[in-house]
Order: C-alpha cells, then structure tokens, then sequence
C-alpha cells in the first residue's frame, strides 16, 4: 500500500468473497493481484467477515471490502477483477454458485453505470451485510443506521482486524 497519489484515478470499492477451498489465501492473493493491477494502488483493505451465504447454498463465505485508488477505466477494472477471478480458479457452473473467489466492483467514485456488462453502484450491495459492515468501518458515515438495521438479521461475525488477515 504506497502513500503515493495517482493523477486522473478514481476511487473504486471492491467486495470481495470467496466459499470453496482456502478461501483466507484466496483474499490474500487476491488482494496482492489488486495492487498490483496497472495504474492502481491499493489504498485501504477491511476487517475479515465470516458470513452465511446470502441468497445463495453452500458453505460460510469470507468476505472483505477493499478501497483502490485506480486510473483503469470501470470496464477495464471489471475486466481486470474478471482475469484475477479466472486465475484463482473461478468456476460459474451456475448463478451464486460456491466460489474460489468473486470480486464486486461495488462503487466506482461518484459514478453510475448502467451498461450491459457492468452496474454501477452494484444493484444488490444495500441488501447485504457482507457488504455494509466492511464499507462501513472504512468510510464510516457512508452506509446509514438504517441500512445497518435493514440487514441485521444476516449472519455475520468479525473475525480479524485489517493487520491480522491482510499483513
Ligand atoms: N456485473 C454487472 N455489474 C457488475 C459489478 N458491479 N461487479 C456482471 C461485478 N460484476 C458485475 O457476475 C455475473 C455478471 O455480473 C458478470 O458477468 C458481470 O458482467 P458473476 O460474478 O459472473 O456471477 P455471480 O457472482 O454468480 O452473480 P452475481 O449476480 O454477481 O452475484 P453476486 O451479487 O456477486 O452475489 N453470500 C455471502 N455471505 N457472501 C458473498 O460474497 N456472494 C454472492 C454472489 C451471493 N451470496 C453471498 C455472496
Ligand atoms: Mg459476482
């Protein structure tokens, strides 16, 4: 995580979860493909949340939330988040199958896209808590109380701090 700023970059909010194999190395070098992405820096990476699969069967997903200052254009990070997914051995047998690793491209600075390919803000990140709670503890006052309480009934626990998963 260098201190150094980046001209014409926006800041782009990555949901990251893995449920299948070594999920907590799959973040880890997930996180290490994200900075080292072209024209990226990885600004600041989330407390590691254990959460029940959401709409979806399988075991416990691990999931964090991971800011990056970037100046690849939305699509081109969708494309980037894709080619790491693949890398780590990323399967889609079917829609929210168990996963070596998904990554979201949740926010992308102040922008809204609505292409084929790519939504922006993602359509479903105020209905989940494995979202909330890590955005929240990065950019506190960004999720509200209420969006909190809307998703307080979903099973979710902390279960290490940035410096005990992420180095
Ligand atoms: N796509 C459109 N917008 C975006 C975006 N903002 N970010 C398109 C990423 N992709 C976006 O995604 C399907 C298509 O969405 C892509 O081809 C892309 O062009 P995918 O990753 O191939 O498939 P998916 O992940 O199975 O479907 P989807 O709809 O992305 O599911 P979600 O919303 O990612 O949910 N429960 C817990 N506890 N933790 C989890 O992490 N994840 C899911 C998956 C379900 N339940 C979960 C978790
Ligand atoms: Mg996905």
């Amino acid at each position: 995580m260098s201190p150094s700023t980046l001209a014409g970059a926006a800041s782009a909010w990555i949901g990251l979860g893995a449920n299948l194999g070594d999920a907590r190395t799959a973040l880890q070098n997930a996180l290490r493909a994200l900075a080292a992405l072209p024209g990226s820096r990885l600004v600041q990476v989330s407390s590691l949340y254990r959460s029940a699969p959401v709409d979806a069967g399988g075991p416990d997903y691990l999931n964090v939330v991971a800011e990056l200052q970037t100046a690849l254009a939305p699509l081109d990070l969708l494309h980037a988040l894709q080619a790491i997914e693949l890398a780590a051995g990323r399967e889609r047998p079917y829609r929210n199958a168990p996963r070596t690793l998904d990554l979201d491209l949740l926010l992308y600075g102040e922008q809204s896209i609505d292409g084929a390919e790519l939504t922006v803000p993602h359509p479903r990140m105020w209905q989940r808590a494995f979202v909330l709670l890590p955005l929240a503890e990065l950019r506190p006052g960004w999720v509200t109380p209420a969006q909190l309480q809307a998703v307080a009934a979903q099973a979710i626990e902390r279960v290490d701090a940035p410096a005990d998963w992420a180095g």
